[in-house]
């Protein structure tokens, strides 16, 4: 039995993927031997309804100066960020000088918009490597795990603020007692916390089991963040789906009774239960699923490697570590994996070993098919590669179900 990590309820995981090697932990033949394994299993809490990961791995050994992720590796991304900091900068700065902290800011995709206007801001990044690029754009980056004493260390030093951000950050914090009871202390009585996750009812509907990786510790609905925030007098006020990611919600909180809740909260509220995200039978179903899912994946590529094509993996993205390891993709089936960031080129990807080459190779020689590892962003990659696909070229695809389009 494992513990809630909100509410201590016990609970079973209903899913184990084996082990798993760090999802963004791109490495060198010299560091195989080294290499550090956990078991990657997900529970659901009866309780409080919050999805988590049963066994956590240490933050400092997936968020450091080495943190293989670029946010602005996906043009796509860089203009949902413009957008998403617009909608904040009309629809919440009303005060004359304003403040907007965001967690886990990474290379400043969303602030730079922000320091663009001379808003004050503050970006919370503890992985230096790219905090430094943010701070390189003139971005202010304080270079720390947000919690409670680091939101008061903030307030002390440039006060409360009227906005706090994260993308893709929240669900990557287990320890979240102590970043909401910071979140309490930072933000202005009028002030709003907008975080914006995958979403626990595509990850459902899409089997898009990829997105349970190491990094991801919880798994978010909005019957489980109102169950998280209210317990430290917050309240969500309003909530919109996402098409980022593959489905993403995006939540907005406020103190307790300050800002009317809007009738999308209810709503999406209302959609889970149609869903059944409330109830444990769900979960046994999503494993299905998932084995499922595996079963086909595995068939059509060894289907495609006996009839002598070539496979390449298109972006080396954190999820396709759970795809490969789960899936026992090899080297043998993948050639290797097509990536734009600098820093996972001539590396090799975690557990799996398939080589990172750079997208010039990728250019050079197209491979028959072209396995989509970064799914979540298939429009732009589709509209990218209309030459590959006029060529004969083929993608692979597994989200919401093994397929060959092109
Ligand atoms: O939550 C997280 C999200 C925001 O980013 C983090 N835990 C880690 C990371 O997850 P991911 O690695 O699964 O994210 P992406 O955005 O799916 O990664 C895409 C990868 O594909 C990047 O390495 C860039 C690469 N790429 C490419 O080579 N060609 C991406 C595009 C769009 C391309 O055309
Ligand atoms: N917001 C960006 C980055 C997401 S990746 C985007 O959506 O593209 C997750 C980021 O959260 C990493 O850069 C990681 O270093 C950071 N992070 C992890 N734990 C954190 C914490 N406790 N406080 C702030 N940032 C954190
Ligand atoms: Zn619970």
């Amino acid at each position: 039995m494992y513990k809630c990590v909100v509410c201590e309820s016990r609970y079973e995981p209903f899913i184990s993927f084996g082990r798993m090697p760090i999802a963004n932990g791109f490495l060198a033949p010299s560091e195989f031997a080294d290499e550090f394994f956990f078991e990657l299993k997900v529970g659901f809490c009866g309780t409080c309804h919050m999805v988590q990961l049963a066994e956590l791995v240490d933050r400092g050994k997936m968020f450091h100066e080495h943190y293989a992720f670029l946010s602005s590796t996906s043009t796509g991304m860089a203009t949902h960020f413009r957008e998403f900091a617009e909608s904040v900068m009309t629809g919440y700065l009303q005060d004359h000088d304003p403040f907007v902290v965001e967690l886990g800011s990474n290379d400043g995709v969303m602030l730079q918009h922000f320091a663009r206007r001379s808003v004050r801001h503050l970006g919370v990044e503890p992985s230096a490597n790219v905090a430094g690029i943010a701070r390189d754009k003139g971005i202010r980056t304080v270079c720390r795990f947000f919690d409670e004493d680091l939101a008061r260390e903030i307030v002390a030093e440039d006060g409360q603020a009227d906005a706090v951000l994260g993308a893709n950050v929240m669900c990557h914090i287990p320890y979240q007692h102590s970043v909401l009871a910071g979140i309490r202390v930072l933000l202005k009585p009028q002030g709003v916390l907008i975080f914006e996750d995958p979403y626990l009812g595509d990850i459902v509907s899409k089997t898009s089991y990829d997105q349970i990786y190491d990094e991801h510790a919880l798994y978010f609905s909005v019957a489980s963040v109102t169950s998280l925030v209210q317990r430290h007098g917050l309240e969500v006020v309003d909530v919109a789906p996402q098409p980022v990611h593959g489905g993403s919600m995006r939540y907005v909180i406020a103190h307790k009774g300050k800002r009317p809740v809007s009738r999308a909260v209810r709503a999406q509220r209302e959609q889970e239960r149609t869903l059944a995200l409330d109830r444990s039978e769900t979960y046994e179903r999503l494993r299905g699923n998932i084995d499922r899912s595996r079963e086909d994946l595995r068939g059509l590529l060894h289907r495609v490697k006996r009839d002598g094509k070539r496979i390449v993996g298109y972006g080396a993205t954190s999820k396709s570590t759970t795809v490969t390891n789960f899936c026992g993709i090899t080297p043998e089936l993948v050639d290797f994996i097509s990536d734009t960031t600098p820093t996972k080129q001539g590396k090799y990807s975690p557990g799996a070993h398939i080589p990172v080459r750079p997208y010039a190779e990728f250019a050079a020689s197209p491979p028959d098919f072209a396995l989509l590892f970064a799914w979540n962003h298939r429009e732009e990659i589709l509209s990218k590669e209309r030459r590959f696909v006029a060529a004969g070229g083929k993608f692979i695809v597994y989200v919401p179900r093994v397929a060959v389009v092109g």
